[in-house]
């Protein structure tokens, strides 16, 4: 059993003075695009709003979760996706419960499945669907050759992307427990959506960590360490953590765009100027991955892929 502890317990300072930077996704207007990629490169971070992702397949997971996570702790631990407190292998808890697949194995589920893992495989397509859109408004934005430069590694059959639900229960009054602790995604894109409880704070380049407010029509962006590596430090990771609060579960579903195991993480050769170098050491995903694998949740991971 995973205590959560007095050690655990940390101070959250936020501030709340920032305005979070919006993208209508459905504009094809520049200044949308503009907006989207100094966001990427200020913060690492962005709301999307106008997604057009099916309302029917967001509600229906979103009450299905509900209902899984509410379920005795025998049942859930029959479902062989879910965690509960342990983040990783390395010794990283948290005040959560959670689901997390690959997304290819939800193409594999059945309608004579259970209907909440029918729910995840509709979402799970849908939420693909949206971040490959988001990708190539991104390669577009960056004036890349190829509008698919950055989504064909979504799309890619092999694609190692990941989904998860987080739950985060409400903690006993007056505390509030570190939900899931810093640290940034090691993919190229996470597109989370959460109900209507705040909790999501995500670290400034000055130091600062600002709330997030929830919105649950809208998506949230995060840049992740392959993006960063891609664009050649161009676009920034974003640490981000969750704190939870004792007078409301939180219910958050992320998809985490990532490409092949044998994917080759480099700079995109379009977006390199003349005589530009790269700052990474080259790696393939499987590598990074493994890496990743190792470290704690907050490790700063990129660091032993920065050349001097
Ligand atoms: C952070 C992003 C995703 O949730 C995740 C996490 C993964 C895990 O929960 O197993 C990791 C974490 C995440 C990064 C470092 C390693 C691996 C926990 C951890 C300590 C599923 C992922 O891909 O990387």
């Amino acid at each position: 059993m995973v205590v959560v502890t007095k050690s655990n317990l940390t101070r959250h300072n936020s501030s709340n003075s920032f305005t979070i930077p919006t993208v209508d996704i459905s504009s094809s207007a520049i200044s949308e695009q503009t907006a989207m990629v100094r966001a990427c490169e200020e913060i690492g971070f962005f709301k999307v709003i106008n997604h057009g992702a099916n309302p029917r397949t967001i509600a229906q997971l979103e009450a299905e979760t509900d209902g899984f996570f509410s379920k005795s702790q025998l049942e859930k631990e029959r479902c062989s996706y879910y965690g509960n407190k342990t983040i990783g292998r390395n010794g990283d808890v948290g005040w959560l419960e959670y689901l997390l697949m690959h997304a290819a194995a939800s193409s594999e589920i059945k309608s004579s499945h259970s209907y909440l893992l029918c729910c995840l495989r509709d979402y799970i397509a849908e939420l693909k669907r949206v971040t490959c859109q988001i990708l190539e408004k991104m390669a577009v934005a960056m004036r890349c050759r190829e509008r698919d430069e950055l989504s064909r590694m979504v799309k890619d059959k092999e694609s190692d992307s990941m989904f998860r639900v987080n739950y985060y229960p409400t903690c006993p009054s007056g505390h509030s427990f570190t939900g899931f602790g810093e640290h940034t995604d090691p993919q190229i894109i996470s597109v989370l959506r959460s109900n209507n409880t705040n909790g999501l704070q995500i670290s400034l380049p000055d130091g600062r960590w600002v709330s997030v407010p929830s919105d649950r029509n809208s998506f949230f962006i995060f840049v992740g360490d392959s993006l960063q590596v891609l664009t050649n430090g161009r676009f920034r990771s974003v640490r981000h953590r969750v704190v939870a609060n004792s007078y409301s579960p939180r219910i958050s579903m992320i998809y985490f765009g990532g490409p092949a195991n044998g994917e080759k993480i480099r700079p995109m050769a379009t977006l390199m100027e003349e005589g530009e170098e790269s700052k990474y050491k080259e790696f393939t995903w499987s590598e990074y991955k493994m890496s990743a694998c190792k470290s704690k949740l907050g490790d700063d991971r990129l660091r032993k892929f920065q050349r001097q």
